[in-house]
């Protein structure tokens, strides 16, 4: 049997996309608070309100007007505020974790509970309650769990105010929010992740609207400040206690070129390493890849880095590689390539495979491509913290009487990628834990909708925010349950 004794098998979420209690016990907003809901086809929007009253909305991923604030209006719904209502929901959720046999459950913490605007001097104690209360929860049924310190969520009076992370006074704020929970944590948690999906910041830039050098000049500055607040916490963490263990979390699309025109197979290496060698070099190996340069030189980039900077990225590489995987996509210098539909879907269709519904094209070879290919490069340990099938769901009247869905499509999908994972560790690659993606239902980061989803359970609550928050079993539930059960033996 090829998953080892102790496989970390479980399930993953994020704060900003279950908990809601979005101000609730003195917690701060950010700005997935200001972020409407959207479809496959519309995006989600910020709305915001100018010095003057004015109010409007603009696509997620342009900013608001020179001036205005984001702002929650009347006349919209915001998704996050509520969500699946984790906040109260908590002790029958992780019942249910328990129920199918978790040994682990990844979930983030809020900033913005901690540290309501980032800049306050104590801590925010009902968040910090919070959480010790969920971590208590999951001790009595024995659940690790694997915690990330961000998630999409920086507290909105540093993005709005203090000029986010492309300030590298942002590092300083962070810092502290890392030593608070560190310290408050200790005993109760051993592995930590510190920023979810890092990458995109760089990754997704040009993808919906072309993008100007100075955006990528932010961008990278951005990206900088962060490996740098990565590092600090990597180096804390060990500090304070030398059992701790801090992962980076890479979003892992793997890139494949569309045709063999050595322009193609060039342009897909460069593709790698603008979108995932970039950021998993800084945290693994402690400095910038030698073709950092080539890609800053591309956009003019100047990069404020400073000496101690370089001193702290060299004494904090990460314990581990984490990464979440959905879908590859094809790279390619040919203009007339046809793409698949769907928002936030990326590269160029690949005629070999079929995509979600939301245009995500699956791929479950692709993650042993990545994982032989990524432990080969870093040799330290993996784990896969995010994967699944966003799908629509129908809930109907199980055979028990009891409401259910009966989503083979979702075994289906999981079933090809845990098969994946048992070659790839067959060949030598140190995989050790599997969390899948919204293993509750919860709202989609990148559409805001409920209807697409993920889960073993699921949530009646419905995109125009009605519902009644019960959860129910799918069928996936039991499946799941009889994988961890056999250690992965079983999938059938
Ligand atoms: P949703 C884009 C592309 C790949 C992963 O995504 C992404 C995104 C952003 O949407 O995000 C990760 O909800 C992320 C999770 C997110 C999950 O993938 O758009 O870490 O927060 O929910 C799935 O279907």
């Amino acid at each position: 049997m090829a998953f080892p004794e102790g496989f970390l098998w479980g399930g993953a979420t994020a704060a900003n996309q279950c908990e809601g209690a979005w101000d609730v016990d003195g917690r701060g907003p950010a700005e997935t608070d200001m972020l409407t809901g959207g479809t496959v086809n519309t995006p989600r929007m910020l709305t915001y309100r100018m010095p003057d009253g004015t109010e409007g909305a603009v696509p997620q991923w342009e900013g608001v007007p020179q001036g205005g604030r984001l702002a929650v209006l009347d006349g919209y719904l915001y998704p996050n505020h509520d969500a699946i209502d984790f906040y109260h929901h908590y002790k029958e959720d992780i019942a249910l974790f328990a129920e199918m046999g978790f040994k682990q459950y990844r979930m983030s913490i809020s900033w913005s509970r901690i540290y309501p605007t980032g800049i306050e001097d104590e801590p925010n104690q009902a968040g910090l309650d919070f959480y010790r209360n969920v971590f208590l929860e999951l001790q009595k049924y024995g659940i690790e769990p694997l915690v990330t310190m961000w998630h999409f969520d920086t507290p909105n009076y540093i993005e709005e105010e203090l000029g986010g992370w492309e300030n590298h006074d942002t590092i300083a704020l962070f810092d502290k929010y890392a030593r608070t929970i560190l310290t408050e944590y200790k005993g109760l948690v051993k592995n930590w992740l510190t920023f979810n999906e890092i990458n995109n910041t760089i990754s997704f830039l040009g993808m919906m609207a072309p993008a100007t050098d100075e955006q990528f000049q932010g961008a990278y500055q951005h990206l900088h400040n962060k490996f740098v607040a990565s590092a600090h916490a990597v180096k804390m963490a060990h500090e304070i206690d030398p059992s701790y263990k801090v992962g980076c979390m890479i979003c892992g699309i793997v890139d494949y070129p569309l045709t063999p025109d050595p322009d193609d197979v060039i342009a897909n290496r460069y593709m790698w390493e603008k979108s995932l060698f970039y950021c998993g070099d800084v945290q693994c190996k402690g400095k910038y890849g030698t073709y950092a340069k080539r890609l800053w030189d591309e956009h003019n980039v100047k990069l404020e880095i400073t000496d101690q900077d370089l001193k702290d990225l060299a004494e904090g590489p990460v314990d581990f590689y984490t990464f979440s995987y959905y879908q590859s996509a094809c790279v390619t210098t040919h203009t007339d390539a046809e793409t698949t539909k769907g928002n936030m879907t990326i590269g160029a269709k690949n005629p070999y495979l079929t995509a979600s519904d939301w245009g995500w094209q699956i791929d479950p070879k692709g993650l042993r491509y990545f994982l032989e290919l990524i432990y080969d490069r870093y040799e330290k340990p993996l784990m896969v913290v995010e994967n699944g099938l966003g799908a629509y769901d129908d809930l109907v009247e199980g055979e028990n009487g009891e409401m259910t869905v009966h989503d083979q499509y979702r075994i289906d999908y999981l079933r090809e990628h845990v098969k994946e994972m048992e070659i790839a560790i067959e060949h030598g690659v140190d995989l050790i834990g599997y969390t899948t993606w919204g293993c509750i239902d919860l709202v989609s980061a990148g559409t805001g909708e409920m209807r697409k989803r993920y889960g073993f359970i699921y949530v009646d609550k419905n995109d125009d925010g009605t519902g009644t928050m019960a959860r129910y079993k799918k069928d996936s539930f039991a499946w799941y349950k009889k994988v961890i059960a056999s250690n992965g033996a079983d999938i059938a």
